[in-house]
């Protein structure tokens, strides 16, 4: 008996073993982990989907490690830990522009592929752009002006202040609308922050409505602010605001409209985006990413240029805005 118990005991050790051993990820593939910017927000988890489905296709293990909240502290901690588990690569959505850099540079150092996806920072061997900067500024301040009507007060409901992707469209929106006097009479009042949490988005939403009774447009650069202000919006029919934004056509479908809270809005696949994402940690690993300039073909034959990117040094696009209306609206909430 007690010759049986030891045995039993020799044969779990070993598994255990086995189990500790493989770098995070359920078999000795190498690891590619991806970190969201939270684990509750429905954009990142297309993301997540799509970086997932390469990992697959690739035949690396995918792990994905992301913070509770929109926190750059915790991204940091987990850095370190997928550092120490010795995963190959990390896609990362940076909570804040500068507070990373140290940390991935530090991964880097280790030979570890670091790329940057949806909202970027220093440090970073790629971003990859969902769409160029100045493209989403442009429609973001076109929507405005027409749902405007040309002139009249308008807001923005942002994410983080910290986050890259959504300070980057903010201030190409304030450099367009400077530059250019056909917008001459837009009267942007104030920009204010949900989070990316529904109800600090909501909140804001209901105060901006509050604080300016004349307000005609607002304008969210992020998915889970559009909803939340479109829902207020749905809910207060009388207050004569409209929505503009980036959103989930899955989220959006029963707000978009001519008619509706959000007479149109626009996005890319965060599905495509998440995919890119893993391609790139392997196109790095793989030797093939030159100067910015150059071109080359990843692994899922799509060439891409790479052109110079803002904080990190490189960058990819990934593809245009996409505008969805209440025409196209039904047909994309089933994709993304
Ligand atoms: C939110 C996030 C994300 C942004 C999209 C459009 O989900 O803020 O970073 O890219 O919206």
């Amino acid at each position: 008996m007690k010759k049986l118990i030891a045995m039993l005991l020799a044969v779990l050790m070993i598994v255990g073993l086995a189990a500790c051993g493989n770098g995070g990820g359920s078999s000795d593939k190498p690891v590619y982990a991806i970190i969201c910017k939270d684990a509750s927000n429905p954009y990142m988890s297309r993301m997540v989907q799509g970086f997932k489905e390469a990992c697959d296709a690739i035949g690396v293990t995918a792990l994905e490690k992301s913070p509770e909240t929109t926190s750059a502290e915790d991204q940091i901690a987990i850095i370190n830990d997928l550092v120490a588990q010795g995963v190959k690569g990390i896609a990362i959505a940076a909570n804040d522009a500068a507070a990373l850099e140290a940390t991935i540079k530090a991964a880097t150092d280790k030979g570890i592929a670091v790329v940057t996806l949806d909202s970027d920072t220093a440090g970073s061997q790629m971003f990859v752009n969902q769409a160029g900067v100045k493209e989403v500024a442009q429609v973001l301040v076109d929507s405005v002006m027409d749902m405007t009507g040309g002139e009249g007060e308008f807001a923005v409901l942002s994410a983080s202040s910290t986050a890259t992707n959504q300070n980057a469209w903010i201030e190409a929106m304030k450099a367009i609308i400077k530059d250019d006097a056909k917008y001459a009479n837009l009267k942007w009042v104030e920009t204010v922050y949900g989070d990316d949490e529904s109800q600090k988005s909501t909140d804001e939403m209901q105060n901006l409505m509050t604080k300016y009774p004349n307000l005609e447009v607002v304008c969210c650069p992020t998915t889970v602010g559009v909803l939340a202000a479109a829902q207020v919006v749905a809910n207060n029919p009388d207050c004569g605001i409209k929505i503009a934004g980036l959103g989930l056509p899955s989220e959006m479908k029963d707000y978009v409209g001519d008619d509706k809270a959000c007479p149109y809005m626009y996005l890319w696949n965060p599905i495509d985006v998440g995919n890119c994402g893993a391609y790139m940690i392997k196109a790095i690993l793989d030797g093939k990413v030159g100067d910015v300039g150059t071109s080359f073909t990843a692994d899922n034959n799509t060439t891409y240029e790479i052109t110079a990117g803002d904080p990190a040094e490189k960058q990819i696009i990934v593809g245009p805005p996409f505008k969805f209306t209440g025409e196209n609206i039904n047909e994309w909430a089933g994709v993304y």
